[in-house]
């Protein structure tokens, strides 16, 4: 049997619960999820004074052949799109900006540094989304930025946010989707602070004058990241969840959940459902911690098919907007990417072949083992058949296949950087 007739054949198991497989299909491929770049070179960035990578996050590992400057990262992240199904959209950082050799301040920095990524992804129909760099800096060396005690920091960091958010303008305005301008900062205490008001406090200043310029949200959408902990600030976070949470709600911009930041029994999957009913939209950075936030590449495993069921029986796939944030360098970084992408995408396929509405019926009826009984059948449904026939439809490697690009990409083009 071909991938087709296989289809024909699995999607039947699949219709009689009411699914229509081919409607799913089509619904999948028009959903988008934000790919970051910082995948391809380790969060390294662009910058001519080569900041080491700071703000208590990490990229472990040296496999051979990351990315040196931006036609090899495009190049790159053109290889991992070719295996990956949909359209979607590439997140950028503020470190990615091309500057012709010239050193420009981040609190100078203009749509025209971005200018090769736009055209870039004009070329290739994607959109853009973006981050202030607000770490791997000098101005950020003490590990505290839009909530530093010093006036000249908070405000080279407003400057810099500001002028992210213009840069995100450009890019919705440019290619025709609204761009995602997302705000994390590093800042926190390694150790027990005696004033917990006092950074929260200048945190919320700053981000009141950040938000004071008006920018269109037809093209640009704004974001905020919480975080419960990272490296050197292990006893307090100035941006936590209740902070980030308070500040969106008040003032009409986004919030953002990284599923690395929370405490290790929290689950993002619980907090969707919360979060949909007070928010329009609601961001998240797909990440997976191991023991801390550790940034590992995404697996298909529970927690993501749980949160895109969260996603799909919500009915809020247009109200999520599904951005990754993991990077790895202890392996190749475009099979990294890929991994990532397609198991993002699959457990989105997973979500949508199951009769959520069945489902649901059952729970308010009270028949709990019912419940349990079709969700632990339905976890060895067939779904890998039409998994592989949307990669075919889509024009993307079957199965394991799209390794072997992989790996000749990897003999003919990364092992040939030094
Ligand atoms: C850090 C945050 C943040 C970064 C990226 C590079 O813990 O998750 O989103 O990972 O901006
Ligand atoms: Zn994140």
């Amino acid at each position: 049997m071909n991938i087709k007739e296989k289809y024909e054949m699995s999607k039947k198991e699949y219709e009689k619960w009411g699914l229509d497989v081919d409607k799913i299909l089509e619904e999948l491929s028009r959903v988008k999820i934000s790919i970051h770049c910082w995948q391809g070179d380790d969060v390294t960035g662009f910058e001519k004074t080569q900041n080491a990578l700071s703000g208590g996050i990490a990229a472990t590992g040296n496999y051979p052949g990351k990315a040196r400057n931006g036609e090899e990262l495009r190049k790159d992240l053109d290889k991992a799109l070719s295996l990956i199904p949909g359209k979607h959209k590439v997140n950028l950082h503020a470190i990615y900006a091309e500057t012709d050799g010239e050193v420009v301040e981040r609190d100078q920095l203009k749509p025209e540094h971005f200018k090769k990524w736009v055209d870039w992804a004009k070329k290739n129909g994607l959109g853009l989304d973006f981050n202030p760099t607000i770490f791997s800096h000098p101005k950020a060396a003490d590990g505290l930025t839009l909530s530093s005690p010093n006036k000249e920091i908070r405000d080279f960091w407003i400057r810099h946010c500001m002028a992210s958010r213009s840069i995100g303008e450009y890019f919705g305005r440019e290619l025709g989707q609204t761009c995602l301008t997302n705000i994390w900062i590093p800042d926190g205490y390694k150790d027990v602070p005696s004033d917990r008001m006092g950074p929260r406090k200048r945190l919320k200043e700053s981000l009141d004058e950040i938000f004071s310029q008006k920018i269109d949200k037809k093209y640009n959408l704004d974001c905020v990241e919480s975080k419960v902990f990272g490296l050197g600030a292990e006893a307090y976070t100035v941006g936590s969840s209740e902070f980030y949470i308070s500040y969106a709600a008040r003032n009409n911009i986004m919030s953002l959940m990284d599923t690395g930041h929370y405490h290790p029994t929290e689950v993002v999957s619980d907090k969707l459902s919360a979060m949909l009913l007070f928010n329009d939209k609601v961001a998240l950075h797909v990440s997976r911690p191991v023991r801390w936030d550790s940034d590992h590449v995404i697996l298909f495993d529970d927690e993501i098919k749980e949160l895109s069921k969260e996603i799909v029986r919500n009915n809020a796939l247009g109200r999520v907007i599904i951005g990754l944030d993991f990077f790895d360098a202890s392996i190749n970084r475009i099979a990294a990417w890929t991994i990532g992408s397609r198991n993002m995408i699959k457990s989105l396929l997973s979500a949508m072949l199951t009769p959520n509405d069945k489902l649901k019926e059952l729970q308010d009826t009270g028949n709990f083992t019912e419940r349990l009984a079709l969700m632990e059948e339905f976890k060895t449904y067939p779904m890998g058949d039409i998994w592989n026939y949307y990669c075919e439809k889509n024009n993307v490697p079957v199965a394991e296949k799209w390794l072997d690009n992989v790996k000749d990409y990897e003999r003919t083009e990364l092992s040939k950087r030094s």
